[in-house]
């Protein structure tokens, strides 16, 4: 198949699924074209079978700021002439629900367009009123719409309306990639042999990642720990005055974005996500695929990617004290510790592993080919 993909390439858990399910697919043998402002981080290596089309900022005196959705979806009928795709993939509705519909009108052929929504196109920003009924309409004219987690299937249905099929398709991880085997020397992170505990987000306001600092400042209190802070976002500054007034920030490695996570997260003890409404968790994800137990909140699809009491423990949002407790269970406990760790790898194995979810996007295209062509 010739599949076109529409995500957005800044660090954020969609545009993460979108080119890790880009780079499986194109393994398996089909051809895939990304058309994207900006390369997509994950796609920074030449892979065989993968094209990436750069939408261009187009300046203009009369433009406050460049209509980037106009460059995209003339960009992307171009790739649609040029390399006659058969299918168009949009990640994340807004705004690339429409530009897939925009796109193929234009280009005058019904190429099959699926949406697939990640959590914040339809919570935060589809459901916003500047943004409902486009995002409501991309979702109807989509031949098929996919959703991360149960629980965004249905945010969904209450929110759109929606009642056609909504398929299930969680985040994956390469379980190759992410693995307990390419931990970076502890040393570096933990000179004294401390534990160690690591938060991975953009560090938007539903992240909560003052939380992870108080989690950490009374962690801190009870024995010697370091946090590592990957990502960068809104709350980093208050993030770092708050660690500064709690006097741990000496203890605290802020490393910004980073492209590789994977050792970060297989050196550490464990993770803290304390968000507030997450559709899924990739993050999370990926930290228990390397073995690492995550202390987490029950807040939207968490539950369906943690198992409390077996992976790691879920508390409510904002219970400082509880998952500072459970943190320190598990930091305690080296027995707990690592039977969780080796849980968390093979449930991940079983449940997450990419190549049975890429098979699952292959199986709907077909699907969706079937039914357009009659084939
Ligand atoms: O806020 C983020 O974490 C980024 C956002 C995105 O779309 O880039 O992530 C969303 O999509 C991920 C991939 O499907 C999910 O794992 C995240 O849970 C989801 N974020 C939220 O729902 C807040």
């Amino acid at each position: 198949m010739k599949i076109g993909i529409l995500c957005h390439s800044t660090y954020g858990g969609s545009g993460v699924v979108a080119s890790e399910l880009g780079k499986l697919l194109a393994k398996r043998g089909h051809e895939v074209h990304f058309v994207t402002v900006g390369r997509p981080f994950r796609l920074a290596t030449y892979q065989h079978n993968i094209f990436v089309h750069e939408v261009a900022a187009f300046h203009h005196p009369l433009f406050e700021v460049p209509p980037y959705f106009l460059t995209q979806v003339n960009k992307t009928v171009e790739v649609l002439r040029c390399y006659q795709l058969d299918i168009l993939h949009a990640h994340y509705a807004v705004p690339h629900s429409l530009g897939a519909h925009l796109a193929r009108q234009i280009f005058g052929r019904h190429v099959p367009v699926i949406t697939t929504l990640h959590g914040t196109d339809t919570s935060l920003v589809g459901a916003h009123q500047e943004f409902y009924e486009i995002t409501r309409y991309g979702l109807e004219a989509s031949d098929a719409v996919t959703v991360v987690s149960s629980f965004l299937a249905e945010q969904t249905r209450g929110t759109f309306y929606y009642t056609k099929e909504l398929p299930v398709l969680y985040n994956f991880v390469d379980t190759d990639l992410f693995t307990p085997e390419v931990a970076a020397e502890r040393h570096l992170l933990t000179p004294k042999g401390e534990a160690l505990l690591v938060h991975l987000s953009n560090f938007r306001p539903l992240k909560r990642v003052q939380d992870v600092i108080q989690v950490f400042h009374r962690v801190r209190q009870q024995i010697p720990a370091r946090l590592v802070m990957i990502g960068d976002g809104p709350d980093m500054p208050a993030a770092q005055t708050l660690a500064q007034s709690l006097g741990v920030s000496k203890d605290i490695l802020f490393l910004g974005q980073q492209d590789t996570i994977a050792p970060i997260l297989a050196a550490s003890d464990v993770m803290l996500f304390p968000s507030c409404c997450e559709s899924f968790g990739l993050a999370a994800l990926e930290a228990l695929s390397c073995g690492v137990p995550v202390v987490a909140t029950r807040s939207g699809g968490v539950p369906e990617v943690i198992e409390h009491g077996r992976v790691g423990f879920l508390t409510r949002v904002g219970e400082i004290e509880e998952m500072a407790r459970l943190t320190l269970l598990l930091l305690n406990d080296r027995s707990l510790r690592q039977e969780m760790s080796a849980r968390a790898r093979s449930y991940v194995l079983r449940k997450f592993n990419a190549d049975q979810w890429v098979v699952k996007y292959e199986q709907l295209y077909q699907s969706v080919l079937n039914k357009s062509y009659g084939g």
